[in-house]
């Protein structure tokens, strides 16, 4: 029987392409593992009736309704983090403000994340596959943690990924050397290396997007879903954002979420949503960007700023924005 790689295997080996990796990226990554293992534990019972189902009666800086399981997520990852070391602080969707960590052992972590806990939530109840999006990068000033430390552009993340939680529960990664995708085993609570190398297909078949909103698109977007139509493409929209992403990179498409007259941004958020899947597409080959300008050369200016994505197969990117 081959052998076959866990992610744990896998971060340590992958830790020599880095000659001075102090190892501190490695325990990052670790944290993150366990934490999508306590809320992919906690998804799974998402249909039966237990103390987190249903929606908490707080509400999120989105003004959204927050759903127990992304307060249960939220505090998930952020105490991994916290406990590991390697990170000082951390901006979530889930709160109006970054978290900068003051127990002893984080005070000199290196890096800063950015994190969608729960991306789709508001399919937890529905038992439509959700996920969570995560974004890595080194703190700019040893001696203190600013809002700067998020603002960077999406070109200086050093690592960044998701979990989505489906038929199967996959951690998906790129630390800038590829992407590489890992199934858990949930018999033996084990992520495994099930996607050396991801790559999109350069052309795709599928493109995603709510048509809904299809009258209040700019012109250029109305022209390529008309010729998607023409061409008799797949049109494949869950309406959560990891799921399409995923299934997109794997059988290569597109997923859009254009600006309207009215949300010229759209809805996603740069810094924990568009950032770190443009990072992990280009990575495999493919393209992201706002309509205009590549997502990750896009200067933030606020944490929880929304921007419009195009993002999937690079000739699909390519054809939207010619127009
Ligand atoms: P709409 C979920 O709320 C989300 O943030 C993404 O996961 C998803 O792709 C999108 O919004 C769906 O938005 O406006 O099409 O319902």
């Amino acid at each position: 029987m081959a052998h076959i790689t866990t992610l744990s295997e896998f971060i340590i080996e992958r830790e020599k392409d880095f000659p001075f990796a102090s190892g501190d990226l490695s325990q990052l990554l670790t944290s993150i593992r366990l934490a999508a293992k306590l809320v992919n534990r906690e998804v799974n019972k998402a249909g039966l009736v237990t103390e987190i189902l249903g929606e908490a009666n707080a509400h999120n800086i989105q003004g959204e309704k927050q759903q127990k399981l992304d307060v249960y997520a939220n505090d998930r990852f952020i105490a991994a983090m916290r406990n590991q070391g390697a990170v000082c602080a951390v901006a979530s969707e889930e709160n109006d403000e970054h978290i900068v960590f003051d127990n002893p052992a984080s005070l000199d972590g290196k890096y800063v994340v950015a994190m969608d806990p729960l991306d789709g939530s508001s399919n937890i109840d529905v038992n439509v596959s959700i996920g969570t999006i995560f974004s890595i990068y080194r703190r700019l000033d040893p001696e203190k943690v600013t809002l700067d430390d998020f603002l960077q552009p999406g070109n200086q993340q050093v690592a960044a990924g998701y979990v989505v939680y489906g038929s199967s529960t996959m951690l998906v990664y790129t630390t800038g050397n590829g992407v590489n995708g890992f199934t858990l085993d949930p018999s033996i609570g084990v992520f495994c290396l099930s996607h050396p190398n991801m790559q999109i297909p350069a052309n795709g078949n599928i493109y995603s997007v709510n048509e809904g909103n299809y009258f209040e698109f700019p012109e250029n977007v109305r022209n390529y879903i008309d010729g998607c139509k023409k061409k008799k493409m797949s049109a494949r929209y869950i309406g959560s954002l990891v799921a399409d992403f995923h299934r997109n990179l794997l059988k290569g498409g597109i997923y859009m979420y254009p600006g309207t007259k009215d949300k010229p941004n759209g809805k996603l958020r740069l810094l924990y949503e568009a950032n770190p899947l443009a990072m992990v597409i280009e990575q495999a080959g493919g393209s992201a960007t706002d309509g205009t300008t590549r997502i990750l050369d896009l200067q933030p200016t606020e944490l929880h700023q929304r921007c419009p994505l195009f993002i999937g197969s690079s000739a699909m990117v390519e054809e939207v924005m010619k127009g």
